[in-house]
């Protein structure tokens, strides 16, 4: 199995903080094959609303706030005026936000919030910062019209329809109108138009996570990966938790020590793994041909704490991590 390869060729150096692998080897790993080919379709989709489009809010993930955003729709994104949510502030390190938004400066990309959709943070700024945008840029079409017409674009699993539900629950003090789920891929299509304020009269638009067929490096992928925007099997949980546990120790960020009672932080994944199951009590009965006839024993169950030890990450149960 390619995730059991990389484990054994990860290197780990000691066991102390301050002597961890200082880069990380992916093997000869090739993201080509994590895209997947419906996303194609959901581009050209996508292309064909954006003409009635008067501003686009793009959603990325708050820990990954520099990588993986897909360049496709950065080139869309020259021709309209452009506001870029990170989503997810809940689970990011804070401390890298000024540091963040300078970089984003630079590349001509100024309008910026920082939100939480879960739990409706910051969402309340994005309407104003909409009407200011589009009411100071040259309308794209009908000029008449009084009303708004937004694309929400992005990555998979940022929570775009989540931004959605969350602008009608403060707006229009309405429920769900687009589904919302833990899994890439879970808006299917471009969807029609949503009214999620009244005040101005504004619509969003819902669209499929759409990545680059060409995710770029390997490390950016594995980024996306950790993040939930490529789905698990495509790329491997054991490569994953390997990476997670070198991006958290690069961090300094050590809370799994005292999660999965650790002696102390270290960089081998083999034994973090087995703290995690014996944590969580994952064993997994295997058959052993004996001599003397078959017999059950009861082995940690690797593969299951490889996806805890992802999925802590995920709901920011081992702190608040930025990966870039
Ligand atoms: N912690 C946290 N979770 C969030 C936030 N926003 C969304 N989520 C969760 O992230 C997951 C994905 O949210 P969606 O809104 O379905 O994301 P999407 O971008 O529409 O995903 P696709 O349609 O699959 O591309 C869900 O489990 C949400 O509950 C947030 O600000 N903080
Ligand atoms: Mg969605």
């Amino acid at each position: 199995m390619r995730g059991c390869e990389a484990l054994l060729r990860a290197i780990t150096v000691g066991s102390g903080p301050g002597r961890f692998r200082e880069c990380f080897d992916f093997g000869g790993r090739d993201v080509a094959s994590w895209f997947p080919g419906h996303m194609a379709k959901g581009l050209r989709q996508m292309r064909s609303s954006l003409r009635r489009a008067d501003c686009l809010i793009e959603v990325h993930d708050a820990r990954i706030p520099l990588s993986g955003r897909n360049p496709i729709l950065k080139e869309v994104l020259g021709i309209r005026p452009h506001i870029l949510v990170l989503n997810k502030m809940d689970l990011a390190d804070p401390s890298h936000q000024p540091a963040v938004l300078e970089h984003l400066k630079q590349q001509q990309c100024s309008h910026v919030v920082f939100a939480d959709c879960k739990h409706d943070v910051n969402v309340k700024k994005i309407v104003p910062m909409v009407a200011k945008l589009v009411g100071s840029s040259p309308r794209y079409h009908r000029a008449e019209s009084t009303e708004y017409s937004i694309m929400v674009i992005g990555v998979p699993n940022v929570g775009k329809s989540s931004l959605i539900n969350s602008l009608r629950r403060l707006h229009l003090k309405k429920g769900k109108a687009t589904p919302v789920g833990g899994d890439p891929g879970v808006t299917k299509a471009v969807l029609t138009r949503i009214q999620v304020c009244e005040k101005p009269l504004m619509y969003l638009v819902d669209t499929p996570g759409v990545l680059a067929p060409k995710l770029g490096d390997v490390e950016t992928g594995m980024k996306l990966a950790l993040c939930g925007a490529i789905r698990d099997h495509l790329v491997g949980e054991y490569i994953m938790a390997d990476y997670l546990l070198y991006a958290l120790n690069k961090q300094q960020q050590f809370r799994y020590v005292q999660r999965y009672r650790l002696a102390e932080a270290c960089d081998d994944i083999g034994l973090v793994l087995r703290h995690v199951a014996l944590a969580q009590g994952g064993t997994q009965k295997v058959k052993v041909l004996t001599g003397t006839g078959n017999v059950n024993i009861m082995m940690l169950n690797y593969p299951a704490a490889a996806l805890e030890f992802v999925r802590d990450f995920r709901a920011g149960r081992l702190g608040r991590v930025m990966l870039d």
